[in-house]
């Protein structure tokens, strides 16, 4: 089993609260609209590439809840909630935890600190776990143990300055390649792979994810789609238009993992 192979995921509806959704440089507000549909078209996506797909309804109180990457950690043998660094996304974990619950063997909780997903990249070899504005050292910490104790081994990483989140930066795109931002490329953290650099100008198509044997890519990053296709990849261009201006990406849409029947609760 490969850390891309995925046949199970939880997406969120959008509500029309998301044009509140958090953004750190403050521009034009998304439309509801199009993200809605930026949000379908990801969910189809999910399908054709072999995915089973639990949707969850909107929950209009929390404007980023369609962001379900950030609020947890999912593997087939467990699933650990964690603590969001921003103070309006903490109560999220608690809003998926049921759903969780019915799903997945075993169930963590992040004790203590600060953990985001967008700030987790699962690798073949370890689990990288970046420090950033939403991801503290006492949660990296912390979720290094809960790790620990499935059996996954993780390194604590840095996340360059004024970065969101580790997986704004970079994505695994094969067993041996990342894809990445040029700031992000020159890190030791990626030192065990290849590294695709993106164009400054395409920065945005560093949060790419691949899903099974397809690797989903902003549509507006046609210079990096060519470059991934000359790598091999099979790229599955996506609309994000609307999602980047409240920071968001690919992989922040989705907790994805592998069910197999022995590990069903
Ligand atoms: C936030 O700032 O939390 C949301 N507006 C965007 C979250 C994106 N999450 C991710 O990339 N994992």
């Amino acid at each position: 089993m490969r850390v891309f192979d995925f046949n199970s995921a939880i997406v969120r509806k959008p509500g029309s609260s998301v044009v509140n959704g958090l953004c750190a440089t403050p521009g034009p507000s998304p439309v509801f609209e199009t993200i809605a549909a930026e949000h379908q078209a990801y969910i189809r996506a999910l399908q054709s590439a072999g995915v089973d797909v639990i949707t969850l309804e909107a929950l209009e109180a929390f404007p980023d809840s369609m962001f379900v990457e950030d609020p947890a950690l999912v593997f087939g043998e467990a699933a650990i909630l964690l603590r969001p660094g921003a103070p309006s996304r903490m109560a999220e974990a608690e809003e998926l935890r049921p759903t969780l619950e019915a799903r997945f063997p075993r169930m963590l909780r992040l004790r203590e600190g600060f953990a985001d997903g967008g700030d987790i990249l699962v690798t073949p070899g370890r689990v990288l776990i970046g420090l950033s504005a939403r991801t503290n050292a006492t949660g990296a910490a912390d979720l290094r143990e809960l790790l620990a104790s499935i059996g996954r081994e993780s390194r604590i990483v840095d996340v360059p300055r004024g970065t969101l989140h580790l997986k704004s930066d970079c994505s695994l795109i094969d067993e041996e390649t990342v894809l990445a931002t040029s700031t992000m490329a020159s890190s030791e953290a990626l030192d065990d792979f290849r590294v695709l650099v993106v164009p400054h100008k395409e920065r945005r198509a560093a949060n790419a994810l691949r899903v099974n044997d397809v690797l989903f890519v902003s549509a507006d990053c046609p210079r990096t789609i060519d470059m991934l296709h000359g790598h091999g990849s099979s790229v599955k261009p996506l609309p994000v238009t609307e999602i980047a201006k409240i920071d968001a990406g690919l992989s922040c849409m989705s907790l994805r993992w592998w069910i197999s029947a022995a590990a069903a609760p």
